[in-house]
């Protein structure tokens, strides 16, 4: 028997808690940083940790104007996958996929990443030609990628209704099997308190108001805590991209939607992998915890209120059930949304600007989640040598004046 409890464990801070938590929850903003990073999600506190881990920047702080992992972050449904059409985004999402696998162990925390497959369903011809097509693209591109008929797809999930009579008969998918689920508070947490670690500030209940530019030069912010001076700024602040690139005068092709989704009571494990469908707005997984996390596609609507329609959420139960008979008495326990901004091509901006010092990272739309590792390295690049990396390159502002988009809505698996 051993001598520490799981209570002792706690109370001597061997889990971590002791140091970190308090000193991010008391950070106070200094009057001046090498560079400020707007926005405590997971995309924000990679950037940072990236920055002093990869490039030596400490005197840096994230500014969040909730809680860290208060936005989408603490919001999404942990969906990872890299099966995307375009060279482009196949080289940024498999990045993120590739770091996804050491991440726990680089962080010490555990972030629960499962990686127990991605099918993506087809119901009709159209979607059948598309998605094989996905899956031979995805192959070129070194992602793992597998077309399966609806006999394989029952086999990978029993539970899924495969009757040629229902209203969208599912006629196959593919499967990434390497795809999968994590818990998402704990990657923001796991970054945040790394970061913390090596000295960068998490200033939390500070809204940025504004950005101060002297020459076409970032100098500093204005927030709801006073004023800092910094020569750099980079926006990761999703939902809201667009409002704080207003804040120097830079305007974006991006919209601003909510995006909703739920969860069932717990039940036995009944669901061994993730399961999307664009055509009928829904997707579904099942949390260790045994809940069934389901999600919508996104509400039409221009908004900032967190929280969708109930209509969409009517549509998405509807194709749910229909799906899989066996939820269909489940009761639901929660639902909420958030609120994602979206670029004309389905594809994210990850770029320098007009501003000297000014960064823009956004529009990652209905499917951020999965990159947020992958977003936060080659991010915390460009930031450091004012330079983007290869990776980084083709999801520059310029594209929308060249013409030259990353077009993946097919890809993006969610309907909008
Ligand atoms: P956020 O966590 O939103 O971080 C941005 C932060 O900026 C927020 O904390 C916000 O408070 C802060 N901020 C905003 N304005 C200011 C300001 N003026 N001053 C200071 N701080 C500010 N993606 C997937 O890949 N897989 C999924 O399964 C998936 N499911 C989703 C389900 C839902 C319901 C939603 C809403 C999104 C989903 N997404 C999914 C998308 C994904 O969540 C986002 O693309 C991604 O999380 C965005 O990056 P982030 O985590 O840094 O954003
Ligand atoms: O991009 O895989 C995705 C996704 C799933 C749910 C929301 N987005």
């Amino acid at each position: 028997m051993t001598k520490y409890s799981l209570g002792s464990l706690v109370r001597e801070g061997l889990f971590g808690h002791k140091r970190w938590s308090p000193a991010w929850r008391d950070a106070a903003p200094k009057a001046a940083y090498d560079a400020v990073v707007i926005g405590g999600g997971g995309h924000g506190c990679a950037t940072a940790y990236y920055l002093a881990k990869k490039h030596g920047l400490s005197n840096i702080a994230i500014v969040e104007k909730g809680w860290i992992g208060g936005g989408n972050a603490g919001r999404n449904t942990t969906i990872i996958r890299s099966n995307y059409l375009y060279d482009e985004s196949a080289a940024i999402y498999d990045h993120a996929m590739q770091l996804w696998k050491g991440l726990g162990r680089e962080l010490n925390f555990n972030i629960m990443m499962s990686h127990r497959g991605v099918l993506n369903l087809a119901h009709d011809d159209g979607e059948v030609r598309q998605l094989k097509r996905r899956v031979e693209a995805n192959r070129l591109n070194g992602v793992d990628a597998e077309w399966l008929d609806a006999a394989q797809v029952k086999e990978v999930c029993p539970i899924i209704n495969i009757s040629a009579d229902i209203r969208y008969p599912v006629l196959g998918a593919t499967l990434q099997r390497s795809g999968g689920v994590n818990r998402h508070d704990a990657v923001v947490w796991g970054y945040a308190r790394k970061a913390d670690e090596m000295g960068v500030d998490i200033i939390q209940n500070c809204e940025v108001t504004g950005i101060k530019t002297e020459g076409g030069a970032v100098v500093g912010i204005e927030t709801t805590r006073g004023e800092i001076r910094t020569p750099k700024v980079a926006s990761v602040a999703a939902g809201h991209t667009s409002v704080i690139a207003k804040m120097v005068d830079l305007r974006l092709p991006i919209e601003s939607h909510p995006l909703q989704a739920l969860v069932s009571e717990p039940i036995k494990p009944v669901n061994p992998c993730v399961i999307m469908s664009n055509a009928v707005h829904a997707y579904c997984s099942q949390s260790d915890k045994g809940e069934l996390v389901i999600g919508a596609g996104i509400d039409h609507q221009i908004s900032y209120t967190q929280r969708g329609g109930f209509d969409v959420i009517e549509e998405t139960i509807g194709a749910i059930v229909e799906m899989f008979p066996i939820f269909s008495r489940l009761r639901l326990m929660r639902q909420w949304g958030g609120i994602v901004d979206v670029c004309p091509d389905a594809s994210p901006i990850i770029s320098k600007t007009p501003v000297k010092g000014f960064y823009v990272n956004g529009g990652w739309g209905t499917g951020g989640w999965k990159a947020t590792p992958g977003s936060g390295h080659v991010f915390a690049d460009l930031i450091a040598n004012d330079e983007p990396n290869v990776i980084a390159a083709p999801f520059a502002i310029e594209r929308f004046c060249s013409g030259k988009l990353v077009a993946e809505h097919g890809a993006a698996a969610v309907a909008h």
